[in-house]
């Protein structure tokens, strides 16, 4: 009787259903005793509402408290009248004007939170030098109740760290979101201008939350279509939208666009007319969206045009387009990623052999945007040998917020530890150790956003974009600490939540590297869309795009040798990092087969052999999942039922499909290495031509 009472107190607590469309700003009522404090607390709102960013603080806030508490406090715009919350700036608000000094150092987008006492009353102060450090700051507080942070000793002063913090939407004009995994575009091209869905509102209050102030639109694989007149008029709506949450729209720019758009015969960078046709461009966009941010560009890459087809310079190429946007403020953001097919050399090294010498040979609004690693937001990658190497280029790291080659929204893949590992990662620059962080100036994050109800494909994956948020504005963070917040956010502060949670998310990354490529393997996805297993991928248009090219697997050894013997990547980091990636007894063995090749019979810090550790790795990826999926059934109840079910049935998905990996792999290696399984290791159910004669042609996000 007790126990049936007690399940269903359970349900009732965890009763409302639950989409995933309110991400991490559920607001859903506190426990009422913490609610009671907070109330006596926060007894009144007094906030300006004269400029649109003050009021999306305010009403947020409004919104928040009236979630959290149960209603919201009375809201006022100019004196306090008992214990509150006081939003604003020194020129918005007289009761912030006192402490200008105090604020004066926290830069354009920091904030103050501060409990002290104004007028006679305690309160909890929200200060910045502007509106939108006011905003920030409101959705910090509001991440402090979210969790139940005690207020008394409030104290917090936060200024990001780097300046450009951007979504790069690799979505199509139709609607097609190029390795996109939740749904089609958020972008309804179609009815906008006139047409303002709430849910663009929505998306500019996300990204606010976790201080992310830049949203590129379309697709690096551009169309020149998107800077067209009216393509401009409905970029300048979201830009419209956008505008009070701090974020700036910019374009992916198709290097090739004067001829396309501009019936030009050539987009030659030295050519005067293709010079005044990117300055009329500009202007034109300007006239639109005043505080546009700038353009994306991938030229001489997979395909795209670019300057290379006039014989001029990647910095030719992006310094006439930064010229064009100068006078404006604007920035181009030109992408590293580049490689050719017709140049024999390891593709890990090429990109820093283009760009490495044109260090100081940009204008000074050119930002270098690297992905994080050499080859292609592998699972794991060391980072790009680029970050340190080109001191007079400001850079950004590129990551991937949607899992290409990480399952994609199925898996549950936790981000923050890939993020965190090349952010903190020791760069060497300059003969000293500085991490890869404090090279940058910026992030761009691959979104993973689409119309899909949850936003990001999965419940769990609405986690990496909040994750690329709050790392981009502080890279010295943990993930641990970003998902336990994101976690008390997303299901419960409850720490018996929480904390099976962060465990089942801090996990999660190393298992998806085991079973997928353990050990410094990469790029042995199925061939195109990357759904799946393909280490026998071989043969096609081009050798870097088979998965043979990378684990050079024979009956006598595996690995990609990038030492001084093999194709000398490694020389392209600070001689530092060289040494200790290059000598097999610094190398760490998660990196191993990334920079050496080796025999099967090597000896692994185990003690077992390469061949038998290996093997050991994959079924060790399939055990976290496992593992995962058990820690998972230990929250029912806890968690609503409809997010509950979602991921439950997700984590069979990623179970079956680590299996699907682990056994595919494990057949084709020991059809190369002709070696017995380790004591103890299943033999694949099927023989290897079963695994290669699978297919996904309609696997969801594929390029074209
Ligand atoms: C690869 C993707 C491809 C992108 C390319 C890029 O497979 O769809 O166009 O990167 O970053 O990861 O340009």
């Amino acid at each position: 009787m007790l126990a049936a009472v007690v399940a269903l107190m359970a349900c009732i607590g965890s009763a409302q259903a639950e989409d995933g469309y309110a991400l991490w700003m559920r607001y859903v009522p506190l426990d009422a005793p913490l609610a009671a404090a907070y109330r006596t607390q926060l007894a009144e709102v007094v906030a300006p509402d004269h400029t649109p960013t003050q009021r999306a603080a305010r009403e947020e806030l409004e919104r928040g408290l009236a979630g959290l508490l149960g209603s919201a406090p009375p809201m006022r715009v100019a004196a306090a009248t008992g214990p509150a919350v006081v939003l604003g700036t020194p020129q918005s608000s007289p009761l912030i004007a006192p402490f200008g000094e105090q604020i004066a150092s926290l830069g354009g987008e920091g904030y103050l939170l501060e409990r002290t006492r104004l007028a006679g009353h305690d309160v909890v102060l929200v200060a910045a030098r502007t509106d939108i450090g006011v905003l920030y700051g409101t959705f910090h507080l509001l991440r402090l109740l979210q969790a139940g942070a005690a207020l008394d000793t409030l104290a917090v002063r936060e200024s990001p760290q780097l300046g450009r913090r951007v979504l790069n939407h690799w979505d199509d004009l139709d609607g097609h979101v190029e390795r996109g995994y939740a749904g089609r575009s958020l972008w309804e091209w179609q009815t906008l201008p006139e047409w303002r869905d709430p849910r663009y509102t929505d998306y500019a209050r996300a990204n606010a939350s976790v201080g992310i102030n830049g949203t590129v639109l379309n697709n690096v694989n551009a169309s020149a279509q998107s800077l067209a007149p009216e393509y401009l008029d409905k970029a300048a709506a979201l830009a419209d939208l956008f505008r009070p949450y701090g974020i700036r729209v910019y374009l992916s720019a198709r290097f090739s666009a004067p001829i396309e758009l501009g019936g030009l015969e050539t987009a030659d960078p030295l050519d005067p007319a293709v010079r005044r046709w990117w300055r009329d461009k500009a202007a034109e966009i300007y006239s639109r969206i005043p505080d546009f941010g700038g353009l994306l560009v991938k030229a001489n890459s997979e395909g795209q045009p670019g300057p290379q087809d006039y014989g001029r310079s990647h910095a030719e190429g992006a310094n006439l387009l930064a010229d064009a946007l100068a006078p404006h403020g604007g920035v181009v953001m030109w992408r590293a990623f580049v490689y050719a097919h017709d140049v024999p050399a390891d593709r890990a090294t090429q990109a820093y052999t283009e760009f490495v010498g044109l260090d100081g040979a940009f204008r000074p609004n050119v930002i270098l945007q690297v992905k994080n690693g050499p080859i292609d937001f592998q699972p794991r990658e060391p980072f790009h040998p680029l970050f340190g190497a080109m001191p007079r280029t400001p850079l950004m790291m590129e990551v991937q917020i949607t899992k290409e080659y990480l399952g994609f929204a199925t898996h549950l893949v936790y981000l923050g530890p890939l993020y965190e590992e090349v952010l903190h990662a020791d760069a060497h620059a300059r003969g000293k150790r500085s991490t890869v962080a404090q090279t940058l100036t910026g992030m761009a994050g691959v979104a993973n956003i689409g119309n899909d109800r949850t936003w990001s494909g999965s419940h769990f994956d609405q986690a990496n974009w909040y994750a690329f948020g709050r790392l981009a504005w502080n890279p010295g963070q943990s993930a641990a600490d970003i998902a336990a917040e994101w976690a008390a956010m997303t299901f419960s502060p409850d720490r018996e939540v929480v904390q099976p949670i962060v465990g089942m998310m801090m996990g999660s990354r190393e298992a998806a590297v085991n079973y997928m490529t353990p050990l410094g393997l990469h790029h042995l996805m199925a061939r195109g869309h990357h759904h799946g297993p393909g280490p026998w991928v071989d043969g096609g248009p081009r050798a870097d795009w088979t998965s043979v090219y990378y684990h050079r697997a024979d009956r006598d050894g595996i690995g990609f040798d990038r030492t001084a013997r093999g194709s000398n990547a490694v020389a392209q980091y600070a001689p530092h990092v060289a040494d200790r990636y290059g000598d097999l007894q610094q190398v760490p063995e998660s990196l191993l087969l990334w920079f050496h090749h080796l025999p099967w019979d090597h000896r692994m810090a185990s003690g077992q052999t390469l061949w038998d550790e290996l093997v050991r790795r994959y079924a060790q990826g399939v055990r976290g999942v496992e593992d995962m999926q058990s820690t998972w059934a230990g929250l029912r109840g806890r968690v609503d039922a409809q997010r509950y079910a979602q991921v439950e049935a997700f984590l069979r998905i990623q179970r079956r499909e680590a299996q699907w990996w682990r056994d595919a792999s494990v057949a084709y290696f020991q059809s190369v290495s002709g070696r017995p399984l380790p004591e103890g290791e299943a033999t694949p159910p099927h023989p290897l031509a079963w695994y290669q004669a699978q297919q996904s042609p309609s696997a969801p996000g594929d390029g074209r």
